[in-house]
């Protein structure tokens, strides 16, 4: 059923750069083909549920300011039938955006009850009416995810907590919320460890928390094989925030973490852009570790504030940077089972529903932009013959020799005495190649 929630906002079409009409698409244009592809296959955008549509304005100085007919606590009735609202809306404007995925969390789509059986019967409803609307419209999910993080019984982490009866209630809600991913045809489960992490090393056994992440990770890999669930488990890399130090810092950590463990091949990384701020990086250089190491999976894209040091969650805009991350995007082979997920929420005073259309057509505008740029600098060559020229010393045999194991260090030592070898520094080039760049943003 239309709400109505967004008025008479009509479906965003693509008209061209020329177009100054803010309720249309300028650069993303879902069927242009790009590098081979049809854009919305390179792009493949998700609206996240709980910033769009449970997201209230609050900030640590104020409480909402959105009015939300489906929030409950302006919603006059059965807390279910909000969340049948919030469904409806939820869709309304997934079809103005004609975006092909979201993603939730299980309790964004549905309250929490009294007990776990009455939170999960909850959700199971709910998902099955979101199943009914998916064969009607045509978004489909990204992924799920269990929020382990907002109650209180979760305040000292879920798989990590020291009790015992936390991690089981975790892993029971863990196992419903991948039942329901799997029947509504996710294309992947993510793990964010909310509260996976210590405030202080003085009440924390941190090796036994690692323990017991490692152990949780592992029942949810064995749960995915035996229900036969196609799609990727991901971890969400964040160094801080909620807690001071979370587990889970960055790529390179989530890594050692999944080889400790012998999952590097079963689970890869849900990267965003805010938390690799965070964790002192560029998100171009988590999805260039991440594709080096075999475990790039999805991106939730939002844009992190430089002078903050927290998660701001604002919606990207930036265009040369968001050229960076689509270049390393394409370079990482593009997305399988991945996508773009919009983990970003509008700001506080951004009070109106059109705003929310407004964040969403700007970003997707923002980011087609940025893939048609990285496209034409792979297309151009340019950079990627200087690189190529600057690393071509490999392809020697003895250079070929020194990496593939066929000699040795005193072998290597004899043979620069022998060849007086005397390497003469190069140019690494970059104002020549940042130029190069500017001439694609
Ligand atoms: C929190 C965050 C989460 C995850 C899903 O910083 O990014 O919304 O994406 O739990
Ligand atoms: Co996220």
């Amino acid at each position: 059923m239309s709400t109505r929630f967004f008025g008479d906002i009509a479906p965003i079409r693509y008209e061209g750069p020329e177009s100054t009409n803010p309720f249309a698409f300028r650069w993303y244009d879902p069927d242009r083909t790009v590098l081979g592809k049809r854009m919305e296959e390179h792009l493949r955008f998700a609206v996240a549920y709980w910033h769009s549509f449970c997201g209230t304005g609050i900030d640590p100085f104020g409480g909402d300011t959105f009015i939300r007919p489906w929030f409950e606590s302006q919603f006059k009735g059965d807390p279910m039938d909000a969340a049948r609202l919030k469904a409806d809306v939820a869709f309304e404007l997934f079809d103005i955006l004609g975006i092909p995925f979201f993603c939730f969390h299980d309790r964004d789509i549905a309250p929490e009850g009294a007990t776990l059986a009455e939170s999960n019967r909850n959700v199971r409803a709910i998902a099955e009416v979101l199943a009914a609307k998916m064969e009607t419209h045509r978004t489909k999910l990204l992924w799920g995810t269990a929020n382990l993080f907002s109650n209180r019984r979760y305040m000292a982490g879920a798989a990590t907590n020291p009790d015992p009866d936390v991690f089981a209630y975790a892993a029971a809600q863990v196992k419903n919320c991948m039942d329901v991913t799997k029947d509504l045809g996710g294309q992947n489960y993510v793990l964010w460890g909310g509260r996976e992490g210590y405030e202080t090393l003085v009440n924390t056994r941190l090796k036994q928390e690692l323990d017991q992440a490692g152990r949780f990770l592992s029942m949810v890999v064995d749960y995915k094989h035996k229900i036969g669930f196609k799609g990727t488990i991901l971890i969400e890399p964040k160094p801080q925030e909620p807690t001071k130090h979370q587990y889970d810092y960055d790529v390179g950590n989530v890594y050692g973490f999944l080889c400790a463990h012998g999952l590097e091949n079963e689970v890869r990384v849900n990267i965003e852009q805010n938390h690799a701020i965070l964790a002192g990086h560029t998100v171009e250089h988590e999805i260039a570790l991440a594709s080096a190491l075999g475990v790039f999976g999805s991106l939730d894209i939002n844009r992190g504030d430089y002078q903050s040091g927290w998660d701001t969650d604002q919606f990207a805009m930036n265009v040369p940077e968001l050229t960076l991350t689509l270049l390393e995007v394409i370079r990482a082979g593009g997305f399988t089972t991945g996508g773009l997920n919009f983990d970003a929420k509008i700001r506080r005073q951004s009070l109106d529903p059109e705003d929310l259309v407004h964040a969403h057509v700007g970003s997707m505008d923002a980011i087609a932009r940025a893939l048609l740029n990285a496209a034409a600098i792979v297309e151009d060559g340019g950079l990627d013959a200087h690189v190529e020229e600057r690393y071509a010393g490999w392809t020697n045999g003895a250079a070929r020799a020194m990496l593939n194991g066929e000699t040795t260090l005193d072998a290597i030592a004899a043979r620069v005495d022998a060849e007086e070898i005397n390497p003469q520094p190069r140019s690494g080039r970059q104002e020549y190649l940042e130029n190069m760049l500017n001439r694609f943003s």
